[in-house]
C-alpha cells in the first residue's frame, strides 16, 4: 500500500511516498507531487524506513537496575519514577540541580518542544542547554550584540548575487541563515538560479560540491573568517561601494566599522589566508554590485576560532550593502500555518539578554533562554550547591555532540539521573538510568509549522501516522505530558492549559498550535501531498513611532576588541595541519551510521599533497592528536581540500576513543583560551592537529 507523508529527518521536511506491507515501511521515493520538494528525497530519507525497523531501533523503555543491567519499563511507569526522583532532587538541592539538553531530533518532531517547554516552565530550573550553542549560537549573538533589522532579509528567488561561507548546502540542504534557498534538489536549484544570472561566491576551504558550482570561490585557511569578511568591507567601504542611504537610517558605527577594518586590506588577506588580492577585491565589487543578494553562514564560520565576531561581519557586509527589504517590498515570511502578522521596516535594538538576570556560577548569562552548551559538563562536574544532578536529553546525543568527548562522558556518567529519550541505544542511552523509547516519525502526527520559516515557498503540510509504533512506546510529547502530571505541573500550550487527567490528543494538540495560520489548518489537511498557498499580500510597513530611530550597532566596544585580536591571527605555518569540520549525505549527525553500505565510516580526508609529504596512504590508519586529545581514523584522499587541512565528519564512534562504527572526532575539541565569551563556544573546526600513521 502507498501512503504519503514527509521525512522528518531534517529540516526540509521532503515529501514522500512509502510501500508499507505488514506494518513496515519497505520502500521510500520522493512525491513528486508534493509541491515543495517535488520528487526529491535524499539518500537518508529513502532509508527512513530502516531507522523504524531496523535491529537499532528501541521498542521498549529500559529502567537500569542496581546490577548495571536494563530491564524493560513501560514509559508511564518510568514517567512517574522519573518525575519522583526529580521532585526529590528539586526538593533537596533546588531547581537548579535539573537540566535539560534538547538534541537536533527535537527540532523536526512538532510537538515536542512546545510541551517540553511548558513542563521545564514548571519546573523552575535555569539550567536549559541545545545543540544551537554548539552550533550556530553565533547568529544569536550577533542580535544580541547589534540588533535585528525586522523588515526581512532579501530572498534567494529574486536575488543577483548570494555568498555563501562555511557552508554546503550541496550536502547539508541547509544553506545558511533560514532563507531555505538550497535545500530540496539544491544541485539543480543552484544550476537553475545561475541560469537565470545569479551570481554566486563561496568562501570555503575545501573545493566542495557547492563551491565548485560558483562563480568565485575563495578558497583561505580555515579559521579566518573574521579577517576575510573584514577584507570584504574593507574593499566594499573604502571603494564606497555601501548602501549610504540604508545606513543612514538603520546603522551605527559604520565610520568606526571602516576605520577597524582599515588594516584587512586585500594584501594582508592574502598574506594570512593565501586568498590572491585580486579574487577578494572581485568578490567584494560582485558583492556590493547586487543589487540584491545576501551572505549566509554555516558551521564553517560559526564554529571557528573568532566565530561571535567572524559572524558579526558577516552581517555588517548585508546591513552596509542594505540587502533588507524596505517599505512597500512583500513581507518576508510564509505565515503559512503561521499567523500573518505586520512586518516593519524597523530595528529590534540590541539586547544583551547574558548581561541580565541569571548567571550561573560558571559565569554564563542566558541566550534566548538557554545556558551554553559548553558549560554543561562544568555544570555537573563543578562542585557547588546548584549543580546539575538529573538530567533529560531529548532527541540529542550529547556524548559524540559535545566537544571534550573525555569530560562529557565522565560528566554524563556522574550524575544521580541521567534520562535519554530515543530511538535508539545511543551512546548518550548507553549511559542513561532511564531511557525512554518514543515514537518515530512515521508513526505520529505531525505538521510543518515549526519549519516554515526556512522554506523557499509558502507552503504547509500535515501528516498522520502511516505506520503502528511498536507498542512500547511513547511520542515524545506525552512523556512530557505524564512527567507534569506526576510532579503536579499545569501546562499550558498553544495557549490553553491542558487537562492532565484527559491528554488531548496529537491532533488536536496540532490544530491548537496552527490556530492563528493565516491559513485554516482544515484546508491545509485537505491537501494530501501538502499546501502550495498563495503568496502573501502583506508588504513592509513603515517603521512604528516607538522603533522610529532605532539603530543597529555595527562596532559595539566588545566587537571591536575581538576583531583586533582577531585580526592578529597569524597564518598558518608551514606543514601545519587543521582539522575542519564536514557532513555527510548519508547521515544526519550521528543518526544514520547504521547504513554502512551507503556511506561505510567517516575517514579523516587529507589533500594528496599533505599525505605525501606525510607519508599517509590512502585506507591507512592515522593517528590525529590536538591539545586535548587524539583519534584514530583512516585515511582517505581528496583534492578538493586545501592543502593544511584534514576533514573528518563528527557523530561517529562509541563511548570511548576506539569503540563504535566510525571516530568521534570530539576527542580533539575542548575548551582553551579561544573558547569565545558569551556563548562559551569553543573551536570546532581550524583545530590545530598532528597526523602521522598508527603504529
Ligand atoms: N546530510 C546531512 N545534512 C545535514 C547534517 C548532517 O549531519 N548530514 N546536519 C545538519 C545540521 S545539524 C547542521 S547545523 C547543518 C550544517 O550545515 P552546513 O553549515 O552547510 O554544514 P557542512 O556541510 O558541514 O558545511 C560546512 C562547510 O564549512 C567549511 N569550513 C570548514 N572550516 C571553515 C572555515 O574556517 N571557514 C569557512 N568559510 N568554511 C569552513 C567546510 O569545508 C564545509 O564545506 O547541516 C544539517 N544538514
Ligand atoms: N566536532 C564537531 N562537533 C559537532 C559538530 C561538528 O560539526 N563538529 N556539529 C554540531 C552540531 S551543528 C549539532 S546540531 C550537534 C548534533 O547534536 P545532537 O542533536 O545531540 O546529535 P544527533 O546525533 O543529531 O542526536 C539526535 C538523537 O535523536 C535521536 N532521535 C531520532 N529520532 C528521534 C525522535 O523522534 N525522538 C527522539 N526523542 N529522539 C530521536 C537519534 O537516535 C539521535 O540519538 O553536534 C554538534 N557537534
Ligand atoms: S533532505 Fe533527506 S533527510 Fe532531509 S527531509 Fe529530505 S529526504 Fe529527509
Ligand atoms: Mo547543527
Amino acid at each position: 500500500m502507498k501512503k504519503v507523508s514527509y521525512c522528518r529527518i531534517c529540516q526540509a521536511s521532503c515529501g514522500i511516498l512509502a510501500e508499507v506491507r505488514d506494518n513496515r515501511i519497505v520502500r521510500i521515493v520522493g512525491d513528486a507531487d508534493n509541491p515543495l520538494s517535488e520528487g526529491f528525497t535524499c539518500p537518508k530519507g529513502r532509508r527512513g524506513g530502516e531507522l523504524h525497523s531496523g535491529p537499532q531501533r528501541l521498542r521498549t523503555s529500559l529502567k537500569r537496575m542496581s546490577d548495571g543491567n536494563f530491564v524493560p519499563i513501560d514509559p508511564l511507569d518510568a514517567a512517574a519514577e522519573i518525575g519522583g526522583r526529580l521532585l526529590a532532587i528539586s526538593a533537596t538541592h533546588g531547581a537548579d540541580a535539573i537540566g535539560m539538553f534538547r538534541g537536533t531530533q527535537q527540532a523536526f518532531n512538532s510537538l515536542t518542544k512546545p510541551v517540553a517547554s511548558a513542563w521545564w516552565k514548571g519546573v523552575g530550573s535555569h539550567k536549559l542547554f541545545s545543540t544551537m550553542t554548539i552550533d550556530q549560537s553565533a547568529k544569536w549573538v550577533v542580535t544580541g550584540r547589534m540588533g535585528e533589522y525586522l523588515g526581512g532579509r532579501q530572498g534567494f528567488a529574486e536575488a543577483d548575487v548570494w555568498l555563501l561561507a562555511g557552508t554546503n548546502p550541496l550536502v547539508s540542504v541547509n544553506g545558511g541563515t533560514a532563507d531555505g534557498p538550497l535545500m530540496h534538489n539544491p544541485s539543480v536549484a543552484l544550476r537553475r538560479a545561475r541560469e537565470r544570472g545569479l551570481k554566486l561566491i563561496v568562501i570555503d576551504p575545501r573545493r566542495t560540491e557547492t563551491a565548485a558550482l560558483a562563480d568565485i570561490h575563495l578558497q583561505p585557511a580555515p579559521g579566518h573568517d573574521a579577517l576575510m569578511f573584514a577584507g570584504l568591507l574593507n574593499v566594499v567601504l573604502g571603494e564606497g561601494l555601501h548602501d549610504r542611504a540604508f545606513c543612514a537610517a538603520y546603522a551605527e558605527g559604520v565610520d568606526e566599522l571602516a576605520v577597524a577594518v582599515g588594516d584587512a586590506t586585500p594584501d594582508r588577506v592574502a598574506e594570512v589566508t593565501g586568498v590572491p588580492v585580486a579574487r577578494l577585491i572581485e568578490a567584494a565589487r560582485l558583492f556590493a554590485a547586487g543589487p540584491r543578494g545576501m551572505v549566509s553562514t554555516g558551521t564553517g564560520t560559526c564554529m571557528g576560532p573568532d566565530s561571535n565576531v567572524a559572524e558579526h561581519l558577516a552581517t555588517c557586509l548585508n546591513v552596509i550593502c542594505g540587502r533588507y527589504r524596505r517599505v512597500g517590498e512583500p513581507a518576508f515570511g510564509p505565515a503559512v500555518m503561521g499567523p500573518d502578522v505586520p512586518v516593519r521596516a524597523e530595528v529590534a535594538l540590541a539586547a544583551r539578554t547574558w548581561n541580565e538576570g541569571y548567571r550561573s556560577r560558571l559565569g554564563a548569562g542566558l541566550l534566548m533562554g538557554e545556558l551554553p552548551s559548553c558549560t554543561l559538563n562544568d555544570e555537573i562536574l563543578e562542585p557547588g550547591a546548584d549543580r546539575i544532578r538529573a538530567l533529560i536529553v531529548s532527541g540529542g546525543n550529547p556524548v559524540l555532540a559535545m566537544p571534550d568527548a573525555h569530560r562529557t562522558r565522565q560528566a554524563l556518567g556522574s550524575l544521580d539521573l541521567l534520562v535519554a529519550i530515543d530511538t535508539r541505544l545511543s551512546e548518550t542511552a548507553q549511559l542513561a538510568d532511564y531511557v525512554i523509547a518514543p515514537t518515530m516519525f512515521y508513526e505520529r502526527d505531525d505538521h510543518t509549522l515549526a519549519m516554515e520559516y526556512v522554506f523557499p515557498k509558502p507552503y504547509a503540510m500535515v501528516t498522520g501516522p502511516i505506520i503502528d509504533p511498536p507498542p512500547g512506546t511513547i511520542d515524545d510529547w506525552r512523556f512530557f505530558f505524564e512527567l507534569a502530571r506526576v510532579m503536579g505541573i499545569p501546562l499550558k500550550v498553544a495557549g490553553r492549559i491542558l487537562d492532565a487527567d484527559s491528554p488531548p490528543s496529537s491532533r488536536q494538540l496540532l490544530e491548537w498550535s496552527a490556530g492563528r495560520g493565516r491559513v485554516p489548518l482544515a484546508n491545509i489537511a485537505a491537501a494530501p501531498h501538502g499546501l502550495l498557498a498563495e503568496p502573501r499580500q502583506a508588504k513592509v510597513e513603515p517603521p512604528s513611532e516607538a522603533m522610529q530611530g532605532n539603530r543597529l550597532q555595527l562596532l559595539p566596544a566588545d566587537v571591536a576588541e575581538e576583531l583586533r585580536a582577531a585580526l592578529n591571527r597569524p597564518a598558518p605555518r608551514p606543514g601545519e595541519l587543521n582539522l575542519i569540520v564536514r557532513r555527510m549525505r548519508g547521515l544526519m549527525n550521528s543518526l544514520g551510521r547504521d547504513f554502512t553500505d551507503l556511506h561505510g565510516e567517516n575517514p579523516a580526508h587529507f589533500n594528496p599533497e599533505d599525505m605525501g609529504r606525510l607519508g599517509i596512504a590512502e585506507g591507512v590508519q592515522v593517528r590525529l592528536s590536538s591539545a586535548h586529545g587524539e583519534v584514530f581514523a583512516t585515511a582517505a584522499s581528496d583534492a578538493t581540500l586545501r592543502p593544511g587541512c584534514v576533514s573528518l565528519t563528527h557523530g561517529w564512534g562509541g563511548l570511548g576513543p576506539s569503540d563504535g562504527i566510525g571516530h568521534n572526532v570530539n576527542w580533539l575539541t575542548g575548551h582553551d583560551a579561544q573558547t569565545q565569551t558569551i556563548n562559551f563556544m569553543p573551536v570546532l573546526t581550524a583545530v590545530p592537529v598532528v597526523a602521522e600513521v598508527a603504529r
